[in-house]
């Protein structure tokens, strides 16, 4: 008999497939590939999926189902191998930590850029709100103004404290939710707030590095209470840029649409290119400095000069 299911839990070898039926243990085809890209694994958490079932023999998945979109990370640097971490996410919550630690505008903009590429909705979590002095609050305000004002929901919270979670319950709810974020910024603690009962451990943040110890060890999707899942990604703080092009860079950052098109040349990278509206609109402070660091920094470090696979 053949069944459709959603894959909650990869481990390797067996796969929980949530189906009709509930919860299946599954094995793969062994044939079985992804046709688009060269990956180090063909089945992901999130992927649709068919499987046969039988009394007799194992359950096998047989085949997966065209992916809204996955996001993956380069399984060595420089490699052309890449691992898929999760398939058909709605949105992410990037988890955003002003000190305990520091998250830096880049990590949050690298994140925010493959989301935009895979039309993927981001949410900003200004977590420990309850530890931070004057200066640090006003950081807050100033990050959160900023991507407010490009479109990307922000919500400043403490996750140690519960009266955050009805508003927390409210952005996820009926979605399929990627949690990323430094370690040691909150996603077990979020993941505790809103499905009660599961009891992930949490990382003391040591001192010393004022980093957390990664205490997690395969990704997961977790089903909400009220409807949804939330994917965990252990170990796994952010992804990759691996297929955006340096060509196309700018497009993913959503206020230089508005300025791209009156660049003198059509070609433009904005980069140092005369009569360049992008970098005059971050001069006259119309596009904040630290996106335009960010550009820099991706443009130079991870863009590519062509696509790498498709
Ligand atoms: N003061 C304060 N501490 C918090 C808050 N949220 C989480 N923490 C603490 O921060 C530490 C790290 O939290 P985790 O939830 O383990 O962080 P994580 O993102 O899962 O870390 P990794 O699993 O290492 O990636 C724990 O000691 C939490 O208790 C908060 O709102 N305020
Ligand atoms: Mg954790
Ligand atoms: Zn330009």
């Amino acid at each position: 008999m053949q069944q459709e299911g959603l894959v909650l839990k990869a481990l390797g070898q067996v796969y929980n497939v949530l189906t009709d039926k509930g919860e299946l243990q599954c094995t793969l085809k062994g044939t079985m590939r992804t046709k688009d890209i060269s990956t180090t694994n063909p089945v992901v958490v999130g992927d649709r999926v068919l499987v046969s079932t039988s009394s007799t023999e194992d359950n096998v998945i047989t085949e997966v189902k065209q992916r809204k979109n996955y996001i993956i990370r380069q399984s060595k640097k420089l490699s052309k191998q890449y691992q898929i971490i999760a398939s058909n996410i709605d949105e992410v919550f990037i988890l955003v930590t002003i000190s305990h630690p520091k998250t830096h505008n880049t990590f949050v903009d690298r994140i925010l850029t493959t989301a935009e590429a895979y039309g993927i909705n981001a949410c900003l979590i200004f977590n420990k709100a309850d530890i931070y002095n004057e200066e640090e609050r006003a950081e807050v305000e100033e990050r959160m103004d900023i991507y407010d004002t490009l479109g990307y929901d922000c919500i400043s919270v403490s996750l140690l404290n519960d009266k955050d979670e009805p508003a927390l319950q409210k952005l996820c709810k009926n979605k399929v939710t990627l949690l990323c974020g430094m370690s040691g910024t909150g996603k077990s603690t979020l993941i505790n707030l809103l499905i009660p009962g599961l009891n992930r451990k949490i990382g003391a943040i040591s001192d010393a590095h004022q980093k957390g110890i990664h205490t997690t060890t395969f990704s997961e999707m977790l089903p909400l209470p009220a409807g949804g899942f939330l994917i965990d990604t252990p170990g796994i703080q952010e992804f990759g840029i691996a297929d955006i092009t340096k060509y196309e860079l700018s497009q993913y950052f959503r206020e230089m649409n508005h300025f791209r098109a009156n660049c003198k040349f059509n070609s433009c990278m904005h980069i140092n290119e005369p009569g360049c509206a992008v970098i005059k609109a971050v001069e006259e402070g119309e596009i904040a400095l630290s996106r335009y660091e960010s550009y820099l920094s991706i443009f130079h470090n991870e863009a590519s000069e062509e696509k790498r696979y498709k």
